[in-house]
């Protein structure tokens, strides 16, 4: 090992949507020879798809060490959220402090410690006391990086309630409409206001932050951002996207490519709602109708659960031998984990109805896929936001939250009528069509050698020697 040799530990949190931007960035540290990467892998994970992703990126990098922290069970009385996903965010946060240990038994010894942004006031601490770098790979948009900063002013002001504004103004950031807000961040009782509160005034603690974002996608945010006007004393942040998939053996994990490369060019509407969002049976009817009327070809991931492991029923059950039926030489309809990356980069792929997990928004950015976003829940509004202002996609802002996003909307089904129309207006929009493609060039330069990308990442490691 030479003495110019990094060493970095990489901390996720549960879910997929916080994993694989992990897995990413490992990837690409693991392209630099000067690079070393440990994982820390949590046990138990929620869903399956996590432990299936953990195992696939550690044997197509077998340099890496994997390092596990068994978490601490977590009486689920003790949490304000009845989600697994939060509850297991919250398991991992009290159990942060076995990492000490793990940490110190890396060899060779640790540059850096790379960790989840629902962690920071419990890892800063550890990092601190092995004289560790400590940076948060922000999981979402720069535009939630800006609210997540400043969240600790918005509590100060009693989040906003005394306010009659429909709009937080975040200095030197596009107003963001108070309806855009993840829910449970207009309650303060909420576990994820808890971990905020604590967390949002240690952020300037931390050596940077490193985000999966870039200019051209996010100039605004990123340049307030890096510009210090969103709040005072912001680590210094890196905009190392946008993330490629890594890369990895294809076994049973392999999508539906036949039927795709059987498609014309940019003719297919892809559908998926990320994977950790369960449409209403109501709601998948819908959806079905929609993608019949919309009179596309269309490839659809259903999901009914919320954790795949309780997946059960078939395609049958779930969407009804009906609407299957008239569905049949349409489209393609799964209820399956499929290679996302795959499929928004098959050529035959124009289109993508996303419910605007930033990691599915960074996907379609970079094979300039124009996206119609259906915010379901969490940051995704703000992450919608983002789509329609860098001209990626459009935004139906009326149909509001989807399947407990926690609006006082829940339980609006959105008509087949409506989604089939908008999903026509999507596929059939040149100057749509070209903007997205617009996006993805950019995304592409970004990551050549030279590109922002790759100075980002340069800028980073240098920082590790000092
Ligand atoms: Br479902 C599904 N295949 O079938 P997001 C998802 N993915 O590759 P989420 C697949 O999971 P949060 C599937 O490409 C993306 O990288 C997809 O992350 C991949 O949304 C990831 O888009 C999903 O951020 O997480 O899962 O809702 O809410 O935490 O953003």
């Amino acid at each position: 090992i030479s003495p110019q040799t990094r060493h970095v530990a990489l901390f996720p949190s549960a879910g997929m949507g916080h994993l694989i931007p992990f897995l990413r960035f490992g990837a690409l540290l693991l392209r630099r020879t000067n690079c070393r990467v440990t994982l820390i892998t949590v046990n138990p994970t929620v869903s399956l798809a996590e432990s299936q992703h953990t195992s696939q990126f550690l044997s197509a990098y077998p340099q890496v060490t994997p390092l596990q922290l068994n978490l601490i069970p977590v009486d689920p009385a003790t949490v304000n959220s009845d989600d697994p996903f939060w509850l297991r965010f919250e398991a991992v946060r009290r159990s942060a402090h076995l990492l000490g240990p793990l940490l110190s038994s890396a060899s060779p010894p640790l540059s850096a410690l790379v960790h989840d942004v629902s962690l920071i006031s419990p890892v800063i601490p550890i990092a601190e006391s092995l004289s560790l770098h400590s940076y948060v790979l922000f999981p979402a948009s720069a535009r939630m990086l800006s609210f997540v900063s400043y969240f600790s002013t918005f509590a100060a002001a009693g989040f906003g309630s005394a306010n009659s504004d429909p709009l937080l103004r975040i200095p030197g950031i596009s107003p963001i409409p108070r309806s855009s807000i993840p829910p449970p961040l207009l309650d303060p009782n909420s576990l994820f206001s808890r971990i905020l509160m604590e967390d949002s005034p240690n952020l300037s603690r931390l050596n940077g932050i490193l985000i999966n974002s870039f200019e051209g996608l996010e100039t605004e945010a990123l340049e307030a951002i890096n510009g210090g006007k969103v709040t005072k004393g912001s680590p210094p942040l890196f905009a190392v996207g946008p993330f490629p998939p890594f890369e990895f053996e294809k076994a049973e994990w392999s999508t539906p490519l036949n039927w795709l490369d059987q498609q014309p060019e940019g003719s297919v509407v892809y559908v998926s709602f990320g994977s950790r969002t369960a449409l209403s049976r109501d709601q998948i009817t819908e959806v079905g109708e929609g993608l019949v009327k919309s009179g596309c070809r269309f490839f659809w991931v259903v999901k009914d659960k919320k954790v795949d492991k309780e997946e059960d029923g078939g395609l049958n059950d779930v969407v009804g031998g009906e609407l299957m039926e008239k569905m049949r030489g349409r489209g393609l309809v799964v209820k399956q984990w499929v290679d996302q990356s795959e499929v928004l980069s098959h050529r035959a792929v124009g289109g993508f109805v996303s419910h605007c997990g930033w990691n599915s928004v960074g996907e379609a950015a970079l094979y300039g896929v124009r996206i119609l976003a259906w915010p379901q829940n969490g940051d995704q509004k703000i992450n919608a936001e983002v789509v329609r202002a860098s001209g990626l996609g459009i935004w139906v802002e009326s149909w509001g939250w989807r399947s407990g996003g926690g609006g006082d909307d829940r339980t609006v089904v959105v008509k087949g009528d409506e989604i089939g129309e908008r999903v026509r207006e999507l596929m059939g929009g040149e100057s749509l069509r070209l903007q997205a493609a617009k996006i993805g060039d950019v995304a592409r330069k970004a990551s050549e050698v030279g590109g922002t990308r790759e100075n980002a990442l340069e800028r980073f490691i240098g920082e590790l020697l000092e």
